[in-house]
């Protein structure tokens, strides 16, 4: 399925890259909520966390290894950040292609529902 994100990760949308491997990209995040905001994403389509199949995992695994090293690389391994995932509408997933929101910088609010 064709999205933003596969078109950032074809280079026909540019984006600004922190990361990238022959199965994962990361770039900040166009609309920063956060002092640091990177988006992280699996080359391969996988609409959203419900359709990571156990094949996936160890693309998953991967995806929490890349953002380890991403919050070391950007000075925020010490003072903390958020992983987030978005599935789905009541979560207000956007983009249908599966990613991880990594945030910090600074004091970061209380998470909401
Ligand atoms: O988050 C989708 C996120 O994708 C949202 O924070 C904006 C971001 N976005 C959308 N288009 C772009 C481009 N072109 N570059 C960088 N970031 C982008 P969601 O969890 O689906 O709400």
């Amino acid at each position: 399925m064709e999205t933003v994100f596969s078109k950032i990760i074809e280079g026909t949308i540019p984006s600004k890259k922190v990361f990238e491997n022959e199965r994962i990209l990361a770039f900040y995040d166009i609309e920063p909520a956060a002092p640091v905001h990177v988006l992280i994403i699996p080359k391969k389509f996988i609409a959203s966390m419900n359709d990571v199949t156990p094949e996936d995992l160890p693309l998953i695994a991967e995806i929490h290894s890349v953002a380890q090293q991403i919050a070391a690389e950007l000075g925020i391994a010490d003072s903390g950040y958020r992983l987030i995932n978005n599935c789905g509408p009541d979560s207000g997933q956007a983009v249908p292609h599966l990613h991880y929101h990594l945030l910090g910088g600074a004091k970061l609010g209380a998470l909401t529902g």
